[in-house]
């Protein structure tokens, strides 16, 4: 037995489990909202006490010129919003962000190449020191670059890779509305050949794609279903792009979010969900709420990939208000 599962075990509080049904998951989120926080906060203080978020800090290291197509990105080369044409980061370059990532309080670097997949090569032997270097900075370390092959996972494993980031995005059901160009089959095999190499998995997905409330229910089955669970979970609300398919979707009501952050808290109750994009449209009262239920990690930094995100400075003020703790022993040019 893990401790995970003695701890599980030992609560009565905490629904520990891989075998949920989509009927389960869709019963959760439609619940009457109140019930859904209430559920979701003594999950959370019961599994992980002390309401401590972790501050995940993001760069792009190769933008956009994307062969896949995915129909929410601004990186995609079917996409007329491509950003393509900008240099890759160097090496240096990117160590240097992450120093100022951690002098603000960053405890996860997490660097992202908008790529199909990773080619061996100069490309990937780059890849390999940043990851060295985000690590001897004494970061977490997260990569985000398609499909990868056994091999490369085990190198990115030696290199100290802390997590990789691939997500399944929305439901089986919903997926091919959303992008024709890799499967859902091959998302999940490139999550498998992650977790052999004994990398930590980050993989969530996006509301507000035109998905239905059971297709939300579906991907977030899927996701809790897996064993062991995905060690961080992204809970994305699309920014709607210019220049991409979905650029006209309206955005989500802020508590659909508030829904999936309590629902994931439920179905996953020891990993981190992580509130990802979209919190511009959220709102403070939205996000607290999202903290309340259950989110125990954003993105923090003034910018994601290719759009913006809250600065440092309202971000500080909005965990300040919230009285969650942080890695703030760790800021050096507060
Ligand atoms: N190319 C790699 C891949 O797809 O695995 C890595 C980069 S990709 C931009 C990482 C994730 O960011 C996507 O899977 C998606 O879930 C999220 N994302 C990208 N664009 C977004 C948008 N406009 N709104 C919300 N989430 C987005
Ligand atoms: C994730 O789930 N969200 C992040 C990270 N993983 C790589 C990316 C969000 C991107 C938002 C749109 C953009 O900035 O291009
Ligand atoms: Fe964008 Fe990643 Fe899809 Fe490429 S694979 S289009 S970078 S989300």
């Amino acid at each position: 037995m893990t401790l995970l599962d003695t701890i599980s075990c030992s609560s009565p509080q905490v629904n520990f489990r891989h075998d949920w049904t989509v009927e389960e998951v869709k019963d959760l989120l439609e619940q009457p909202l109140m019930d859904l926080l209430w559920q979701a906060q003594i999950t959370h203080r019961t599994a992980n006490p002390g309401y401590k978020v972790q501050l995940a800090s993001l760069l792009s290291v190769k933008t956009g010129g994307c062969q896949e197509d995915c129909a929410y990105c601004a990186q995609s080369m079917h996409n007329s919003s491509d950003v393509a044409g900008q240099p890759d980061l160097d090496v240096e370059a990117v160590l240097e962000r992450a120093k100022a990532a951690r002098e603000v309080g960053a405890d996860r670097f997490c660097m992202g190449w908008a790529w199909r997949e990773i080619r061996n090569g100069k490309d990937f032997e780059v890849m390999l020191a940043m990851v060295r270097g985000v690590r001897e900075l004494g970061l977490e370390a997260c990569v985000t670059a398609g499909m990868l092959t056994n091999e490369q996972a085990s190198r990115l494993a030696e290199a100290g890779l802390t997590a990789y980031n691939h997500n399944l995005d929305t439901s089986p059901e919903h997926y091919e509305k959303i992008i024709t160009t890799r499967t859902y089959q091959e998302r999940l095999e490139t999550l498998q050949r992650v977790r052999s190499a004994g990398i930590t998995i980050c993989c969530g997905g996006i509301i507000g794609m035109g998905e239905s409330t059971m297709d939300r229910a579906s991907l977030l089955r899927v996701l809790a279903t897996m064993d062991p669970h995905p060690e961080s979970v992204p809970i994305n609300s699309l920014v709607a792009v210019e220049g991409t398919p979905l650029e006209d979707l309206s955005s989500v009501d802020p508590l659909e979010m508030v829904r999936m952050v309590a629902t994931a808290r439920i179905l996953m109750p020891f990993s981190r969900v992580r509130l990802s994009a979209g919190r511009e449209q959220l709102g403070r009262e939205a996000q607290i709420l999202c903290l309340q239920a259950g989110a125990d990690s954003i993105f923090y930094g003034d910018s994601l990939l290719t759009t913006s995100n809250p600065s440092v400075t309202v971000d500080r003020e909005l965990l300040a208000k919230a009285g969650v703790q942080v890695n703030w022993e760790s800021i050096i040019n507060a």
